[in-house]
């Protein structure tokens, strides 16, 4: 206990009020030990392919990770908006994350002539808020943003959907609309390049030393936005960028942005594919209309597809549930039940190996003594 109260004294009397600009707080500080008076603290603004950027609120620095980092499992390595501790130039330990959007790594083809599924990748971590952005061209989809917003909840964080591009869209109010329907309450926000109103109201809703993660296809309009919040262009957008982003992105682009207001943005590279990590499948918090029903149900296991008494299947023929929207919902708690079943089954697989190996010891203990 002293030894934390000395090592807050020790930090505050150095950078603390820098750091705490960018979103450093108790939930960190309450990790140190007393050895890591030493060490400096950052926060990773930027990953590049053979290192990081991290910032310490007044300086910015290209630094590199330590041999027992990079070996640990991919979710453990730095990610966007991860606390470090440094020594010299070197990331020697991640803090632990108050939270992470993670999803399944992408290229599952791969993975899949191993029988096994991707690792979990993380886009962002110690985040406040994430924004969904869908543009109303050939972007806008109501299925995708619900299976980005199941990815978000899964995470433990509150998504807020972001419509962009209305000028190209005949009626933007119908998109709200329709969009409110699938969004059950969460904040949805109407913005284009051709007027100021949308963009000053999100700005005005984003406090300094806030986090917020964009995310979203590729061309829907993250980075334009995040131009637009900034007042100057720092992030380089269009389709230009997205052929040439590909490994290649330079170091001017930053993945944390601090705006001049104080608050933080995460641009995101596009997401080809909303591969959701795992998440409870009895219980999806982006279709409380559909789970409302359901307790009516009368199985409790009722999978809505074809039992008698089912109040969702009822609902739907009454045209108070849409059936895209059920479809979309039996297909995405399939596919967490694929994801939770395939998890267990390998931590299973981990303890057999394990209990094998234990065995083996025992044999040799027992072969041991019965020689003696
Ligand atoms: N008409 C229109 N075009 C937009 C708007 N926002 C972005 N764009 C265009 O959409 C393209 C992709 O935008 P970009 O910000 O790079 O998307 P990102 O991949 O999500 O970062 C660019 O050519 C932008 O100029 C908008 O509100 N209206
Ligand atoms: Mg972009
Ligand atoms: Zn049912």
């Amino acid at each position: 206990m002293k030894s934390t109260q000395n090592n807050m004294q020790t930090i505050s009397q150095g950078n603390t009020t820098h750091l705490n600009r960018l979103g450093w707080s108790p939930f960190f500080q309450d990790q140190l030990g007393n050895e890591d008076i030493a060490s400096g603290i950052a926060r990773v603004i930027g990953v590049r392919r053979n290192s990081l950027v991290v910032s310490q609120g007044a300086s910015e620095m290209l630094v590199t990770v330590s041999g027992s980092i990079t070996n640990t499992r991919e979710a453990a390595y730095p990610a966007v908006g991860d606390w470090v501790l440094l020594q010299d130039s070197f990331i020697i330990t991640v803090l632990a994350r108050q939270n992470a959007l993670v999803r399944k790594e992408s290229g599952r083809k791969k993975h899949k002539e191993n029988d096994r599924l991707g690792q979990d990748q993380v886009i962002a971590a110690n985040l406040d808020r994430v924004f969904i952005v869908c543009g109303l061209d050939r972007d806008f989809n109501l299925r995708r943003i619900e299976r980005y917003l199941t990815l978000v909840y899964n995470c433990g964080i509150s998504p807020e959907i972001i419509l962009t591009k209305a000028d190209l869209h005949q009626n933007p109010g119908e998109c709200l609309d329709e969009v409110e329907t699938v969004a059950c309450g969460v904040p949805v926000y109407l913005v284009s390049a051709r007027d100021d109103e949308g963009v000053l109201a999100l700005k005005s809703s984003l406090p300094a030393g806030e986090t917020a993660a964009l995310i979203g296809s590729s061309g829907a309009g993250k980075s334009t936005l995040i131009n637009r919040l900034y007042g100057k262009d720092i992030q380089t957008t269009g389709s230009v960028s997205e052929n040439l982003g590909k490994g290649k992105h330079t170091t001017t682009n930053r993945d944390l942005i601090i705006l001049p207001t104080g608050g933080m943005l995460i641009d995101n590279p596009g997401i080809r594919e909303v591969a959701l990590a795992a998440g409870d499948a009895n219980s999806l918090s982006a279709f409380p209309d559909i789970e409302k029903v359901a307790r009516s149900c009368r199985y409790l296991d009722c999978t809505h597809t074809h039992e008698p008494g089912c109040q969702v299947l009822i609902a739907v023929s009454n045209g108070e549930l849409n059936d895209e929207r059920l479809k979309s919902y039996q297909k995405i708690r399939d596919e967490l039940r694929y994801i939770s079943d395939r998890e267990v089954k390998s931590a299973a697989r981990v303890e057999r190996e394990r209990w094998k190996g234990v065995a083996q010891k025992i044999k040799t203990i027992n072969k041991k003594k019965y020689h003696r």
